[in-house]
């Protein structure tokens, strides 16, 4: 059996991850290719009430420890019950989000050092890394003025702008670091042209 790829999302909130997941599962399969769909933090039963944990704007205070260990635990059920499996059966798996999401918003948002997301990534993932990673990118405010009439506040989206400016840097030098991997597609656009933009980057792994 031929092993799957592991594509994931990234990028801050409102910028259309899970708007073009949809998109990107649906432009795989006309390859024939299986496409397992999942999320961070989530993804199985324990991961998915991790989530609940971590979004939830009505909790005591959470330690920013707290919550990168958090980020991890739901992570190695995900990676162990979802993500392995499905790439050892030779599907492809797509996530909306994954570990650039903590060097992103634990390491750039919250100021944790990246020595100790780099040893987590390390005891968690061991080798395990997505072979391509879109990093859909624009302004803070754009993302914000798409998802602003949202019913339901959650911690994250609790936060101020300042919190969103230093995440996007984040997802950035997360980019410069890995720039075979992950790549960049600009949000800032009507939706046929990033879909466009998303098409042309899937076919470094489609060739
Ligand atoms: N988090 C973390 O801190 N550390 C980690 O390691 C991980 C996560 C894995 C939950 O993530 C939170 O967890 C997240 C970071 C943290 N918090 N924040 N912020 P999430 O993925 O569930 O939350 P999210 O980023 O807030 O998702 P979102 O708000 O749903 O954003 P999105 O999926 O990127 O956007 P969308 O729902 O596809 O689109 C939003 C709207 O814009 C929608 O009405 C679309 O129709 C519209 N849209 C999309 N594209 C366009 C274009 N091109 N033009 C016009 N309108 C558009």
């Amino acid at each position: 059996m031929i092993r799957g790829k592991f594509i994931t999302l990234e990028g801050v909130e409102g910028v259309g991850k899970t708007t073009n997941l949809a998109f990107i599962k649906e432009h795989l399969e006309k390859y024939g290719i299986p496409v397992v769909v999942t999320r961070e933090p989530g993804g199985t039963l324990l991961a998915e009430k991790i989530r609940h944990l971590l979004l939830d704007a009505n909790s005591e205070t959470v330690t920013e420890q707290a919550e990168l260990l958090m980020m991890f635990a739901a992570r190695a059920q995900h990676i162990k019950h979802v993500i392995e499996p499905a790439l050892a059966q030779g599907n492809w798996v797509l996530s909306d989000r994954f570990t650039d999401a903590t060097y992103a918003y634990q390491g750039g948002g919250r100021n944790m050092k990246v020595s100790t997301i780099e040893w987590l990534e390390h005891f968690v993932q061991g080798h395990l890394r997505p072979d391509l990673t879109l990093l859909l990118d624009a302004p803070v405010e754009i993302g914000m003025a798409r998802v602003r009439n949202r019913a339901v506040i959650d911690r994250f989206e609790a936060e101020k702008v300042s919190f969103f400016e230093r995440a996007r840097r984040g997802y950035l030098l997360q980019m410069e670091l890995h720039p075979h991997r992950i790549k960049l597609i600009k949000a800032n656009q009507p939706l046929v042209e990033v879909q466009r933009a998303i098409t042309e980057t899937l076919r470094i792994l489609l060739r």
